[in-house]
């Protein structure tokens, strides 16, 4: 490709809006433009490294077994309504009307498209198991869209369905797209972790894995084990259960509960201060609405709740902090001064505070705390469970040395169980070999494709630009000539850049007329892996060779700056 045709302007800053490394660089290499809020066109680079991810993506998925096809974007109300999930979503499903007044969702994916094609599709067990993909893009109206790709509104999904006949059928396909996902992210030169996560709202057979790439503007956090190979998100990661018998902590003689003033005493770390104790000395009592349910939580001073292990515990859709006049309502005090002593509502005790001998609490009145609190006898111990984050140096579950150590992550893949939530709902069944009519047993595995390239950025750049992993580049070599005057210069660049496209090199030959400063600073923005500069060598036929993730510049003689980029492919 010619620079000087190229629908690309570099920009030397990037908008003050684009506030992560990876949206910064994608505006200012060129890649990407924003037509509204998280919604963005790509420009000739950008769709080309867009198009490397799809094809990795639909190499390994064909290698897979699955087919892929493509299913509409505009999906029937009625759908969503026999499915049951209309009225779940609020309004971050796109909904509108056809010139016929009919109600119609933009997809946000596409498990009632799926199920209803398979339907009326498959009807026998000889053609189970079948897994089914698409890429195509999701609509869904996030409230806050931002970090440029990362959160779109608009995106490119790979989504991928499994049918079959049973739950080890299902085992096997999603073991088959899990394995394709390790390859399909490590052709893509991403750092991730497959992480154990929770089945969430969609429901499941157990067993559901988020792939994160590290990086520190991920907004989900993993723990993984420092020995094995452990590793959850922080919805599902568990610290390991210290063996504890609860009545062994009656053996210790407790003195009765005592009540002292703590007047300006409002958080942990005040109290710790004042009172010369360690936070894992205190209990926490926090309340929850769940649905409709008001809970108390009681962790440790030095653990912190976590929401989605108490909804799951609940069995509830949805959770959040309760506000003070619930607080105040159901704890009859403030909140910050509420205790686990004398409530009237369900207290959920974490497994780490079950087994303190003692500890000091709220006291359930302002200003004044509790010491001596037993739990067992001061409050009942009803519901135990795992209701807290893992902390980093936590004992790894699954082995005898490893501790926990904690990273932030970019969800860029997410394979489900779904088990039969969709084909009972949308009546999807196929006759088994006695001829008795079943429910198919549904996975589901997505990709977030337009999500990867921020991925692939954020673990990629330097101080100069994006650095492309070579299977993603848009281009693989970049030919830069000095000056587009000088004929010698060009008469070397042009006949490199004719040899590398017959040799089936993607190559993009800078021929603007600019100063060499301009081009150097744009090619190392762009990121192109290889650059060969034609500069004042060229009359002796010596050419620059240069290679984006070294930087170091070596002088080759013409052949052996194109032996180096053909043999690299
Ligand atoms: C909606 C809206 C947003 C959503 C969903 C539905 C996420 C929704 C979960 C999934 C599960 C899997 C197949 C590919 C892999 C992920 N956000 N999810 O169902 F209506 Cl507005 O999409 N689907």
């Amino acid at each position: 490709m010619r620079q000087n045709q190229l629908l690309l302007s570099t920009l030397r800053e990037a908008p003050a809006d684009a506030d992560v490394v990876s949206h910064k660089l994608m505006l200012r290499a060129g890649f990407i433009r924003q037509l509204a809020a998280g919604i963005y066109s790509y420009l000739p680079l950008g769709r080309r490294v867009l198009r490397k991810v799809e094809e990795i993506v639909r190499q390994e998925m064909d290698r897979a077994g699955a087919q892929e096809l493509l299913m509409p974007a505009m999906q029937p109300a009625e759908l969503w309504q026999e499915s049951g999930r209309y009225a779940v979503y609020g309004p971050e499903l796109i909904r509108l009307k056809d010139r016929h007044d009919r109600e119609f969702a933009l997809g946000p994916t596409h498990e009632e498209v799926i199920t209803t094609l398979v339907r009326n599709e498959v009807s026998s067990y000889r053609r189970l198991p079948m897994t089914l993909y698409q890429i195509q893009t999701k609509f869904r109206d996030e409230r806050r869209p931002r970090y440029g790709l990362l959160r779109g509104r608009e995106f490119l999904m790979k989504d991928a369905y499994s049918f079959d006949m049973d739950l080890e059928g299902l085992h096997e396909s999603y073991m088959k797209m899990f394995n394709a996902y390790h390859r399909i992210f490590e052709r893509c030169g991403i750092n991730f972790r497959a992480v154990e996560a929770d089945p969430g709202a969609i429901g499941g057979e157990g067993g559901t894995h988020e792939f994160m790439a590290l990086a520190d503007i991920g907004e989900d956090t993993i723990a993984a084990c420092t020995c094995c190979e452990y590793a959850a998100n922080m919805e599902k990661a568990e610290p390991r259960a210290e063996k504890f018998d609860v009545a062994n902590a009656a053996d210790v003689h407790v003195p009765a509960i005592e009540k002292f003033h703590t007047p300006d005493l409002k958080s942990i770390d005040q109290l710790v201060e004042s009172l010369g104790v360690t936070a894992s000395e205190l209990m926490k009592t926090l309340i929850f609405k769940a649905d409709e349910q008001v809970v108390a939580v009681v962790v440790r001073g030095d653990h912190e709740v976590n929401e989605i292990k108490v909804k799951n515990y609940l069995g509830a859709i949805d959770i959040a902090i309760a506000d003070y006049a619930t607080v105040e309502q159901s704890a009859g005090v403030a909140a910050g001064f509420v205790g686990p002593t004398g409530l009237t509502i369900p207290v959920l005790v974490d497994r780490a505070v079950a087994q303190m001998v003692s500890g000091i609490a709220g006291a359930g009145e302002v200003d004044h705390h509790i010491r001596h609190v037993q739990p067992g006898r001061d409050f009942a111990l009803e519901h135990i469970g795992d209701f807290r984050n893992v902390n980093e140096g936590d004992a790894c579950p699954r082995c005898a040395e490893g501790i926990f150590k904690l990273y932030r992550g970019i969800e860029m893949g997410h394979v489900f169980k779904l088990g039969t939530k969709y084909s009972e709902s949308l009546g999807a069944t196929f006759l088994d070999s006695n001829g008795r009519s079943q429910h198919m047993i549904m996975g589901c595995y997505g990709i977030g494709i337009s999500r990867i390239l921020s991925a692939v950025i954020e673990q990629h750049n330097d101080e100069f630009g994006i650095v492309w992993p070579k299977a993603l580049a848009p281009y693989q070599v970049h030919l830069i000539p000095i000056s587009v005057k000088d004929e010698t210069q060009m008469q070397i660049a042009n006949d490199l850049y004719e040899r590398l496209l017959a040799n089936g090199v993607e190559v993009l030959i800078d021929d603007r007329d600019e100063r060499a400063g301009v081009k150097f600073k744009d090619a190392d923005l762009i990121g192109i892996p290889y650059r060969i500069v034609i500069g004042k060598g060229a009359a002796e036929g010596m050419v620059e060779f240069v290679e984006r993730s070294k930087g170091e510049k070596e002088s080759l003689t013409v052949e052996e700056a194109y032996a180096r980029v053909s043999e690299s492919r």
